[in-house]
């Protein structure tokens, strides 16, 4: 899972509601910038559904097809399987892994993972990797979880646990650097990119944040 490993480094989330402007124009900018894979979530007040939804999701992995950023959808596994998306992430409410697994095969499936048990449920039943927050108080995610810091990362990796893992949750180039330190392969964002003044720059200043951590280990 080299492959896999590498490609987590700078996970961008995002959906209509999350950015100031055209959410097409901030993904053209933040793959420019240097994001390593895109994660389409489209969730919450004001988010398309049905056909506006799917249109956008086409749209979406179009851009990142062209430039081969790994395209991945929250939650919606229908979704996902009609448009042949390389996968899908799924929360502890969502349905369980080993279904998921079933359902799409060998695409990537990353599971949102809180406590040591659900991580060891989530690796047995098939998933590919863990995205483990909120590592810092995030206002995006409303049902959000009390944030741990870095936590869990840090006490799977001591028991052993190798597969990847990406932080999430009010990470910002101030503080991503002691997530990849703490033992993930990446970090995912939605705010500090989306939100941005130039997606561009933020997604280039985390990807050099990252990849200077990633290999000075
Ligand atoms: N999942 P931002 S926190 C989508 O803890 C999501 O599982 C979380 O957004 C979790 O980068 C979160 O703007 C929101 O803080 C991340």
């Amino acid at each position: 899972m080299k492959y896999l490993r590498e490609a987590l480094s700078v996970y961008f989330i995002m959906g209509s509601t999350n950015c100031r402007k055209n959410p097409i124009q901030v993904l053209k900018e933040a793959i420019a910038g240097g994001i390593t894979l895109f994660q389409f979530r489209e969730k919450g007040e004001g988010g398309l559904m049905g056909l506006e939804k799917y249109a956008l999701a086409k749209e979406f992995q179009a851009i990142c097809k062209k430039h081969q950023i790994p395209f991945i959808v929250n939650d919606d596994i229908e979704l996902a399987l009609e448009i042949e998306a390389d996968g899908v992430h799924i929360g502890q409410e969502d349905e369980p892994v080993k279904t998921v697994r079933e359902r799409i095969g060998d695409k990537i499936l990353g599971v949102s993972v809180h406590t040591t048990e659900e991580a060891r449920i989530a690796l047995r039943d098939g998933a590919d990797y863990f995205g483990i927050g909120p590592v810092f108080p995030t206002k995006t995610k409303l049902d959000a979880r009390q944030s741990r810091g870095t936590t869990l990362i840090q006490t799977l990796r001591m028991e052993g646990y190798t597969v990847p893992i990406v932080g999430i949750g009010g990470i910002t180039s101030e503080n991503a650097a002691s997530v990849i330190k703490a033992g993930a392969d990446g970090v995912s964002v939605i705010t500090a990119i989306s939100q941005a003044d130039s997606p561009m720059v933020a997604a280039s200043v985390l990807r050099n944040i990252v990849e200077e951590e990633k290999w000075s280990e």
